[in-house]
C-alpha cells in the first residue's frame, strides 16, 4: 500500500486532533531517527500507524486481543494500553506491513519493554515529545532528546509512571522493566 493511501485510511479512523498528533509524531520520529542512526522511513511508517486503533470501542480492542492471541494480561491493565498491540495487528493484517521491527515499534510504543530497539525508542520518544504535546516535563524531555535517546525516554517513562501513581492506577510490568533497563545504562 502506498503511504498516501495508508495515511488517508488512518486519518479516517480518528478525530482531527489525533491526526495532527500523528503528523507530529511522524515529523519528530524522522528527526530523531536521523539524529540517532535509525531508518527515517521505518520510523515514519511506524508513526503513521501507531495510534490507528486508538478510537476503537474498548470491546472491539478486547475482542481483537482475545481472538488473535495477543497478550491477554493486558486486559487486567488500563485500556489505554490496548491500542498498541491491536495497532500492530492491524498494521500487519490490514495495512500489509511485514517489517517486524516496525510492527514492534507500534506494539511497544505505549508500554515500552526491556531491551527496546533503537527504532522502538525513537517512536516511543517521538510520541512523548511531538510539537503538540504539552504536559509538565515535556520541555525537559525535548532538551534531553538533543543528546540522549535513553535519557529522554527515561524521563518520558518517569512522567507516565508518576502520572499513573498519582491517579492510583495499576502499572503494566513492561513499563517498569523498560524504565529499569534504561536506568542500568
Ligand atoms: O496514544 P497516545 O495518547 O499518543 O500515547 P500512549 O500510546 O503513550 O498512551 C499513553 C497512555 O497510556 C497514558 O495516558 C498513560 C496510559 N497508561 C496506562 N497504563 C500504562 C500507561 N502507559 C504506560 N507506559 N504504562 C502503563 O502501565
Ligand atoms: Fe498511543
Ligand atoms: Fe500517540
Amino acid at each position: 500500500m502506498k503511504r498516501e493511501e495508508m495515511m488517508e485510511r488512518v486519518k479516517a479512523e480518528m478525530p482531527e486532533r489525533r491526526w495532527r498528533h500523528t503528523l507530529g509524531v511522524m515529523e519528530t520520529a524522522i528527526v530523531l531517527a536521523e539524529r540517532f542512526g535509525e531508518d527515517p522511513s521505518r520510523a515514519e511508517l511506524a508513526s503513521i500507524l501507531h495510534d490507528v486503533t486508538k478510537y476503537w470501542p474498548t470491546q472491539r480492542m478486547a475482542d481483537m486481543i482475545v481472538d488473535n492471541g495477543l497478550p491477554a494480561e493486558l486486559l487486567d491493565y488500563d485500556k489505554e494500553l490496548w491500542h498498541a498491540p491491536t495497532g500492530a495487528w492491524v498494521a500487519e493484517h490490514e495495512y500489509g506491513v511485514s517489517d517486524q521491527g516496525v510492527l514492534d515499534a507500534i506494539r511497544y510504543h505505549t508500554s515500552g519493554r526491556k531491551g527496546m530497539s533503537g527504532l522502538e525508542k525513537v517512536v516511543c520518544l517521538a510520541d512523548y515529545m511531538e510539537p503538540g504535546r504539552d504536559f509538565p516535563g515535556v520541555e525537559r524531555i525535548r532538551e534531553l532528546s538533543a543528546s540522549s535517546l535513553d535519557e529522554a525516554l527515561l524521563a518520558g517513562f518517569d512522567s507516565t509512571l508518576m502520572f499513573l501513581i498519582a491517579k492510583g492506577k495499576r502499572i503494566f510490568p513492561l513499563t517498569m522493566e523498560a524504565r529499569n533497563d534504561l536506568l542500568r545504562k
